[in-house]
């Protein structure tokens, strides 16, 4: 048998959410390319409108949708939206997600719930969403990404780290109370990625040098460098793919090695 057939998405219909760019599309673009129909979601028609064309722009024809993640009501209304116009996901990336650098002592209550709402409310509102007719179809996949703060706690990230935990929890208990119907539920973790979410973090310094971080996360990641977006492209396609279909309720961590480093010595 034709092995790579095993890798292969065609005739099935992704749903990448939050995807006009970042990590959601270079997961979508990888997806497409190994023969799923895109779909994707923003929370604006002229962010999605931005979405399209910059699929087309790569030869994809995807379909976009206006909806906010974390609100029930227009999520089930986007998937019989999708089942009418496109067909049934058989593939859910839970990629939708926000973070808010604040010390704790100093976030607002609503910032840290508004934080939760989108990290970790909305990908159980989305996956329920989803689940039935993956069910009825008897088979599906859904992939979380998660996060190293799934792990790891730092400074200012206390709402993230406490949704992408709990994210990956959630991941486990959807691969334990689905898996008999051969949905299987992973998450990606990836580890530090250049995307506008962490632009803040590689932010030229005033004296023209490398933003601190930048350099920390350097030394601390053996590959001696921050991730690309479509570095996540292949992980998340084993993922979507026939070939992960015994694995489930893993989080298969995305990061250069860098949990596994303790850290380049400073020179
Ligand atoms: P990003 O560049 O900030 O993109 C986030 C996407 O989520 C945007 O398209 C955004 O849409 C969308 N979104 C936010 N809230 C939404 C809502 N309520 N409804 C629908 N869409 C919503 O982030 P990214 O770096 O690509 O990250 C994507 C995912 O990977 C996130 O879950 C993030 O936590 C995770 N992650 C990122 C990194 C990293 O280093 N970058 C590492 C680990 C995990 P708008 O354009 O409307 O804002
Ligand atoms: C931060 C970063 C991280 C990355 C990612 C790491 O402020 O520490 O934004 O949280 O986004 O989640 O895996």
């Amino acid at each position: 048998m034709d092995y790579i057939k095993n890798y292969s998405l065609e005739g099935k219909v992704a749903w990448i959410t939050g995807a006009s760019y970042g990590i959601g599309f270079a997961i979508a673009k990888a997806m497409a390319k190994a023969g799923a129909t895109i779909v994707f979601n923003d929370i604006r028609q002229d962010l999605v409108d931005k979405g399209l064309a910059a699929y087309e722009e790569e030869g994809i024809k995807a379909h976009g949708y206006v909806c906010d993640v974390t609100d029930e009501d227009i999520v089930n209304a986007t998937v019989e939206a999708i089942e009418k116009e496109v067909g049934v996901v058989d593939i859910l990336v839970n990629n939708a997600g926000i973070i808010k650098r604040i010390p704790m002592i100093e976030m607002a209550a609503k910032d840290f719930r508004q934080v939760i709402d989108v990290d970790l409310n909305a990908p159980f509102i989305v996956s329920k969403a989803v689940i039935p007719s993956m069910i009825k179809k008897g088979a599906g996949k859904i992939i979380n990404i998660c996060s190293m703060m799934s792990e790891f706690g730092r400074e200012t990230v206390s709402a993230y780290a406490a949704a992408k935990g709990g994210l990956k929890m959630l991941t486990r208990n959807i691969a334990s109370e689905y898996g008999e119907y051969n949905i299987q539920c992973n998450g990606i973790g990836p580890g530090y990625i250049a995307t506008p979410q962490t632009a803040p973090l590689r932010e030229k310094q005033a004296d023209g040098s490398r933003h601190p971080f930048d350099q920390f996360i350097v030394s601390k990641t053996p590959a001696g460098r921050w991730g690309e977006a479509s570095d996540l492209g292949g992980p998340a396609v084993f993922l979507a793919s026939a070939a992960s279909d015994f694995v489930n309720g893993q989080i298969l961590y995305v990061d250069g090695g860098i949990q596994a480093y303790i850290g380049k010595q400073p020179s």
